[in-house]
């Protein structure tokens, strides 16, 4: 069989609401992620990674340090027509933005016109998670579904953040109804605590998501939603197919790690997603150079650990630290620190995520708090330890007690509390 025309289409328009104050003034896909990262980078280096070199990524919500980062880090190789391409809202069809994330590919049909593909393959920006697309789009071929999703169990608690799918077990590999973010859910027969979630990838043939999206856009009653309304388009016809991710084989993954999939929407599970990378023995494997997740290489010199004044030791255990990072006679625990971060003599970062150019003044301590980029923390300071103080200085604290500072934010002197 002649090998299928696959064109990527990423979704990177989401404005990531519950994501703020880290979404304040960048799209979603664009928050920094572990040490070195953007969340886009995942999508990006899995589709490039399961041999898919034509990608457009479809922007919308302050998508200027997204636009960048995609143009000064993913550039391939034009003259062999690789392209990762940034498609803003160009309101090409009508005087709206895009309105959901169907009529952001309905707005951008023109790219599938021009590229002619047999498959478009349409995955969300915001996961960190390895997978092999070319599996999925075998096993789409396989079935002669017209639409494949992606699907991940997932606890009960949680159905209604995803699209819940259902299967007959006459015909386990087709969709029999699928709903978008129902408030509760039945498990599953064979696991009553959880239920199968859609990723948010999907795999269509071209026609037939053409076909789909135009009829999508005639009707008033549809938010244009791939999830809400492309994919149950599918259900009703009986052309839906479900791909289960455990069958994703990813080369040099352990069974934990290549089945791996974490929706980091929330800052708790942001949060949680990067203390899943410095455990001990990862549940999240940065460090398979056989499925390289890329990003944007630094020209900053490699980290440093030296005394501080008075001799106090300068240490990392069980963190990450990128480059530029210099860390004098503080000790950093449990953590992910950014590129040219700064942790001076006396101060302890616990259990925290510290983004690019922030300094932990001396004596200053962090404990489970996130701190975006170009944070001062002055001498003394604590952060972290006392949520109603935290609250009274106008940090942003979640429920489960991780405390967010915005890029920048000032950080009041410790005897001004
Ligand atoms: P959500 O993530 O809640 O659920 P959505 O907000 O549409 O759905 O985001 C999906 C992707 O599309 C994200 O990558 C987002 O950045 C992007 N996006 C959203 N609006 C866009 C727009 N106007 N233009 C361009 N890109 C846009 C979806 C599915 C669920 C599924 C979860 C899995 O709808 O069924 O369970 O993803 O996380």
């Amino acid at each position: 069989m002649a090998p299928k025309r696959v064109l990527a289409i990423v979704l990177a328009g989401g404005e990531g609401k519950r994501l703020m104050p880290l979404t304040a003034d960048r799209a979603k896909p664009a928050v920094p992620f572990g040490g070195a990262y953007r969340l886009i980078d995942f999508a990006l280096s899995n589709l490039v990674n399961s041999g898919y070199r034509r990608i457009v990524v479809l922007t919308q919500y302050k998508s200027h340090s997204l636009d960048r980062h995609i143009s000064e880090t993913w550039r391939l190789t034009p003259l062999l027509q690789n392209y990762v391409a940034s498609v803003p809202a160009q309101q090409r069809v009508g005087k709206s933005w895009f309105l959901g994330s169907a009529n952001a590919i309905y707005q951008s049909l023109n790219l599938i016109h021009d590229d002619q593909p047999d498959i478009v393959v349409v995955v969300g920006a915001d996961h960190v998670y390895r997978m092999d697309f070319d599996q999925m789009v075998q096993s789409h071929i396989e079935s002669g579904a017209k639409a494949t999703v992606a699907a991940v169990r997932q606890p009960l608690s949680m159905a209604n953040q995803f699209g819940v799918i259902e299967t007959d077990p006459s015909n386990p590999g087709r969709i029999s109804a699928f709903v978008e973010k129902p408030p509760t859910t039945p498990g599953l027969p064979d696991d009553p605590d959880q239920f199968l979630a859609s990723m948010g990838n999907y795999v269509f043939d071209s026609d037939a998501l053409v076909e789909a999206l135009k009829r999508d856009a005639e009707r008033l009653d549809t938010k244009h939603d791939m999830g809400g309304d492309i994919v149950p388009y599918f259900v009703e016809r009986g052309e839906a197919g479900v791909y289960d991710f455990t069958r994703n084989e990813i080369p040099g993954s352990t069974e934990r790690d290549r089945t791996y999939w974490r929706d980091v929407g929330t800052i708790d599970s942001f949060y949680e997603a990067h203390m899943d990378l410095i455990s001990p023995l990862p549940v999240f494997n940065l460090y398979n150079a056989k499925w390289p997740i890329y990003t944007r290489q630094f020209v900053s010199p490699p980290a440093k650990f030296v005394r501080g004044v008075g001799g106090s030791v300068g240490s990392a255990l069980d963190s990450i630290v990128a480059s530029g990072v210099v860390v004098t006679g503080g000790s950093v625990e449990g953590s992910v620190l950014s590129h040219d971060v700064r942790v001076n003599a006396g101060a302890r970062v616990l259990d925290s995520v510290v983004m690019d150019g922030c300094v932990i003044g001396e004596g200053a301590v962090l404990n489970r708090v996130i701190l975006d980029k170009n944070v001062i923390v002055p001498p003394g300071a604590t952060i972290g330890l006392d949520v109603r103080l935290d609250k009274r200085r106008g940090f942003q604290v979640t429920d489960s007690g991780i405390t967010v500072l915005s890029k920048g934010q000032i950080v009041p002197e410790p005897d001004e509390d």
